[in-house]
């Protein structure tokens, strides 16, 4: 080991929980308000504070890491291909890139995909590639492109993202805003519909609204959507960036629904948690629009992230996690439904994107977290009532179990929990 690793990663660690917390308060932006817990250790759905505790991850890190912590393939290919060759920019080709397309493609049934980093990044350029479809192939005139998206919409950070956010939180201070865009109620074709006009590009929706609180669709709703759509030519964009994956049970949240987008997002899970990695996926016509020198990214298609991201598809595939997804997700669900608790007011979810929601009289879900927390189980609330529950997907039977015997202690009784 070089001389950098042996000191980077043998420096004793600081004293206690406390010195990092106040590291933290000293020099970090106060953007998030994380629990009282110092994670240094991962693997499959467990994870190790510095004080030697160990907890289910109950978030994924928000489903990046549906394969698991550190899972020791996908570490094996990071390890590998970072010794190899790691960026080379996209002024060259390289020997990942072309792979993890017809990778990609063949496992999505896609035609292309524009390779990027984060999910915001993957939703701002599919915002780019349909405004151009809309002048180029639409005649819409120059711009007057408009997007349709869903109240209580969860797409990102960046500011023209935030901009069509109805959540006061993630927009008040920052603008002005990008214009072109529209809002609807999720769940109602009629509204859609009823809000298409002839500069109408595309519709931006989450099959389930994750941050909203894991909110499902009413059934029909993405057939209609579909039909609307393809009879108005206007795109249908679906951010999979934390449904996608195998997180719900199938690879991707459509397949639920028995429609195909025309441009899917997908982000987070694409590589294990490894390396921010996303990708626009598309059938010709739409990507097809993109000529050299008009999108990119520095990062965007590196040989890193594009081993990294075909190792994390192949061990997804291939290891079952997808199917298991489907089978803990319904156990999982059924379990957080038997919980006789006066606080819970409603389980929900689709394979392990999972809620339970309190009702308001019961004082918070970051207190209930904070129970399941003691309890040996992270989790995260959303929205003040509500709590988020999405394991890595290769989480056992006996630790479904485990983690409902928590979820019981803490919902029944969490000041003792
Ligand atoms: C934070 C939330 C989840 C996403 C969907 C795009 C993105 C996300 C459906 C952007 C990202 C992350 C962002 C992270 C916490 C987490 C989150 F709570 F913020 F809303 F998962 F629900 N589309 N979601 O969920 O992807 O640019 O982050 O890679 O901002 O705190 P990103």
């Amino acid at each position: 080991m070089t001389v950098i690793a042996e000191t980077m990663l043998r420096e004793p660690p600081l004293a206690a929980r406390e010195d990092y917390r106040a590291l933290e308060r000293a020099y970090g932006a106060r953007n998030y308000m994380p629990f009282d817990v110092v994670l240094t250790r991962g693997l499959g759905v467990w994870v190790w504070d510095v004080d030697g505790r160990r907890y289910l991850d109950c978030l994924s890190a928000y489903s990046a890491v549906n394969q698991g912590h550190c899972h020791p393939g996908i570490l094996a290919v990071l390890t590998e291909q970072a010794s190899r060759l790691a960026i080379t920019s996209r002024a060259f080709m390289n020997d990942q890139l072309p792979l993890f397309y017809q990778e990609l493609c063949a496992a999505t049934r896609s035609h292309k995909v524009l390779p990027m980093n984060s999910g915001a990044e993957a939703v701002e350029s599919a915002i780019k590639v349909v405004r151009k479809w809309g002048y180029e192939m639409k005649g819409v005139p120059k711009d007057r492109a408009e997007i349709i998206v869903c109240a209580n919409n969860f797409h990102g950070r960046t500011l023209t993202i935030v901009g069509f956010s109805t959540d006061p939180t993630a927009r008040d201070g920052f603008g002005p805003f990008t214009p072109g865009f529209r809002v609807v109620p999720f769940g109602d074709a009629a509204a859609l519909e009823a809000a298409i006009t002839r500069h109408t590009v595309a519709f931006l929706v989450e099959p389930i609204q994750g941050e909203a609180g894991v909110i499902l669709p009413p059934r029909g709703y993405f057939k209609s959507v579909r039909e609307i759509c393809a009879r108005h030519h206007v795109i249908l964009i679906l951010d999979e960036v934390q449904t996608g994956l195998g997180r719900t049970g199938r690879l991707l949240a459509e397949e639920h629904e028995g429609i195909e987008a025309d441009l899917t997002l997908i982000g987070k899970a694409l590589s294990g948690g490894f390396y921010p990695v996303s990708a626009v996926l598309s059938n010709d016509e739409v990507l097809g629009v993109l000529k050299p020198g008009e999108h990119g990214s520095t990062f965007g298609g590196n040989p890193l992230a594009c081993a990294i991201a075909r190792a994390a598809l192949k061990v997804l595939l291939e290891e079952g996690m997808i199917e298991n997804a489907a089978a803990m997700g319904a156990r999982f669900l059924d379990g957080l439904r038997r919980i006789d608790s006066p606080a819970v007011k409603e389980a929900r979810g689709r394979g392990l994107m999972m809620a339970v929601e309190l009702h308001p009289e019961a004082g918070g879900a970051r207190r209930y977290c904070e129970a399941l927390r003691r309890r040996g189980v992270l989790c995260k609330d959303t929205h003040d009532h509500t709590i988020r529950i999405s394991p890595p997907l290769v989480i056992t039977r006996a630790e479904v179990d485990w983690a409902l015997e928590q979820f019981n202690a803490a919902l029944t009784s969490p000041a003792a929990a």
